[in-house]
């Protein structure tokens, strides 16, 4: 029987990666894990930075425990790579050097917790790795929460803004083009007047569902607004950019709402990114676009 096979449903699976030069400690830390009863480990241990960066391309862990001397790199930089590598996966320093400022510099540049080696004992240890996955783990969930919104399960405005602004970076640095659409449903007021707040509701998931089906990997859709949504293009110049919100704004016609009792239009503004612009202006312009495609009548895009 393999020792999954053994564990009862309270016993955690830990995914560990421990990075430490010496054999020796790293045989010392496996042992002891392996006798701590409240936990499975499943250890991938190396040696080098350089490896564990190498590791994360193929691999997920839940938690790395690191011994800050390092051949390849001494000290707290480390938390620091490590973290630009695998920001959601907490840190816990494993050190020979006892002296506090170590470990205050540890926890300052991002590590969860801290063990110098002499104090190491299985119940501890384990107990620092679990507590360390469940503090990240509710980190990662509120970073999501925050990001999402409720109603559509799409991006909300902050995700949108937050992916302008990223996109706008590697326009600045690295001249890659990308495209903003803002699409807004037509008469919606009426809707909600007529149908009721509940379906309103419900047309506004089925325009979320049709803005967002099928597009690109890339492609970022958000609800901007009450009935706004966003929609962020990378790599996507204005041409490809215009047939991909079109898409969208025929999809929202050919969608049906409330058991087939109607169907809404929205009208889009379209902007491609241009020297000089800033997340604000690129959005101005996309919206300055829908302005003018409600006066020419809705149900249309404007670039
Ligand atoms: P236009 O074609 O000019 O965009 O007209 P409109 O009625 O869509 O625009 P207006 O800005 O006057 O009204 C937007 C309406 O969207 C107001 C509100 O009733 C509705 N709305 C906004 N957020 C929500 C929401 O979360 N749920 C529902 N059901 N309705 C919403
Ligand atoms: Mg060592
Ligand atoms: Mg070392
Ligand atoms: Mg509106
Ligand atoms: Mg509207």
């Amino acid at each position: 029987m393999t020792p999954q096979e053994t564990q009862t449903s309270d016993i955690q699976t830990i995914r560990l990666l421990l990075i430490e030069d010496s054999s020796h400690d790293a045989e010392f830390i496996g042992a002891m894990l392996e006798r701590s009863p409240e936990i499975f480990v499943k250890l991938t241990h190396l040696a080098t930075l350089a490896e564990a960066v190498e590791a994360f391309k193929k691999e997920t862990f839940d938690v790395i425990l690191l011994d800050l001397g390092l051949p390849d790199n001494h000290g707290t930089d480390a938390i620091a790579l490590l973290r630009a590598h695998v920001p959601e996966t907490p840190i816990v320093v494993l050190t020979g050097d006892e002296r506090n400022e170590t470990a205050i510099n540890a926890i300052d540049a991002g590590a969860q917790d801290y063990l110098p080696k002499q104090h190491v004992v299985g119940s501890l240890l384990s107990r620092m790795l679990t507590h360390s996955i469940a503090r990240q783990n509710r980190l990662n969930q509120a970073n999501t929460d925050a990001l999402i919104d409720s109603l559509t399960g799409l991006g909300n405005r902050r995700s949108f803004d937050s992916e302008v602004e990223r996109r706008m970076h590697d326009f600045n640095r690295h001249g890659f083009p990308f495209s903003v659409a803002i699409l807004d449903i037509d008469h919606f007021k009426k809707i909600n007047d007529k149908w009721g707040h509940t379906v309103g509701d419900e047309a506004l998931k089925v325009v979320a569902k049709a803005i967002a089906f099928q597009g690109r990997q890339s492609d970022h859709f958000a609800r901007y607004g009450g009935e706004e949504f966003g929609v962020v293009m990378p790599m996507t110049p204005i041409e490809g950019a215009q047939i991909a919100a079109l898409r969208c704004v025929h999809r929202v016609k050919e969608a049906v709402v409330g058991e087939g009792k109607f169907s809404v239009t929205t009208s889009g503004g379209l902007a491609a990114v241009m020297p000089g612009d800033t997340t604000l202006s690129i959005v101005e312009r996309a919206d300055a676009a829908l302005y003018e495609a409600k006066r020419r009548g809705r149900d249309r895009l404007v670039k």
